[in-house]
């Protein structure tokens, strides 16, 4: 018997169709961020804009600054990061903890080190549907003792958005997303399904990953993994020491995109418009007046 397939959750496993590395750079205030999606070589992964590993150091950090159109996701490695915006909407994100925040029509905010030493994390922005880029602005907050977590045969997943191993996450996806952290022991073998028609991509953290074959070289930390089409995505952990990656999918929108660095919408008519109320505070950008 073939055992191959009899153990195979997966029908059409998806392949690595580009690998490259994110290399430090400069970024708000003396923060450090490794960018792979919103790089040149890699301008949009529809619906995903940017993802950042970020390193921030009192006294940097991303002081105020706005954003419409999309969502970002901050999720915290290392340390913690507070976040103030123009409404008061004030608190810290801690190691483990996640911020969805949807900016919609308009925030303008600050994300700020909340400690001493060096605070790490990631943060991706997600694109909103042109019927979505002005609803208003809404935070979904999550403390890492109420992320969904789950055990087995040597996987540990943290469920940030979607599903894995039949555990749900409670985030709301308003552009429908999975977003999973995953930490694989020495041996294990992860079966992961992803929706067919979604885009996804695996980011490496930390240890060796083998991904979509098992004879394909490891990936390191810091590398990027576009994955082509199928219904979902193998990894093994062939080392000696933990694995640890993000699985992150999303249906893509397949609309223009035009941005303005933390303006995305669908024209440049309306970029000028945002560029507008952003400078008369309207629309949205009320509160910025202060
Ligand atoms: C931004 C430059 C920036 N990546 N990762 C231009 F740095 C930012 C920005 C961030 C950011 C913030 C955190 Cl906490 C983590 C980040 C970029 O704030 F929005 C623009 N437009
Ligand atoms: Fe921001």
């Amino acid at each position: 018997m073939p055992e191959t397939e009899i153990s195979s959750v997966l029908r059409e496993p998806r392949f690595v169709v580009k690998k490259f590395q994110a290399i430090a750079q400069r970024e708000g205030a003396g923060a450090v961020v490794r960018r792979s999606i919103g790089r040149f070589e890699l301008r949009y992964f529809d619906p995903f804009l940017v993802l950042d590993e970020f390193q921030v150091t009192a006294p940097g950090g991303f002081p105020d600054h706005p954003h419409r159109g999309f969502e970002t996701v901050t999720y915290m490695l290392q340390g913690a990061v507070t976040h103030e915006d123009f409404k008061g909407h004030k608190g810290t994100i801690r190691a483990g903890d996640l911020q969805w925040m949807t900016a919609g029509k308009g925030i303008v905010h600050s994300e700020m080190p909340a400690s001493q030493g060096t605070q790490k994390g990631l943060q991706l922005w997600i694109n909103l549907s042109s019927k979505h880029k002005m609803i208003e602005p809404r935070y979904q907050e999550m403390l890492s003792k109420d992320v969904a977590e789950v055990s087995k045969d040597g996987i540990k997943v943290r469920v940030i958005a979607g599903e894995a191993l039949g555990t749900k996450s409670q985030i709301y996806t308003r552009t429908p997303t999975m977003y999973l952290d995953f930490t694989l022991k020495p041996g294990a073998h992860l079966q992961q399904p992803i929706p067919f028609k979604w885009n996804s991509f695996i980011y490496v953290l930390e240890g060796e990953g083998v991904f979509c074959s098992k004879e394909s070289s490891p990936t390191k930390p810091h590398y990027i993994l576009l994955l082509g089409s199928g219904d979902g995505v193998e990894a093994w952990n062939q080392s000696s020491k933990l694995l640890r990656f993000i699985l992150v999918g999303g249906e893509p929108l397949g609309e223009p995109v035009v941005q303005y660095g933390p303006f995305v919408m669908n024209t440049q008519e309306e970029i000028d418009q945002t560029i507008d109320d952003y400078e008369y505070c309207i629309n949205g950008f009320e509160n910025a007046k202060h």
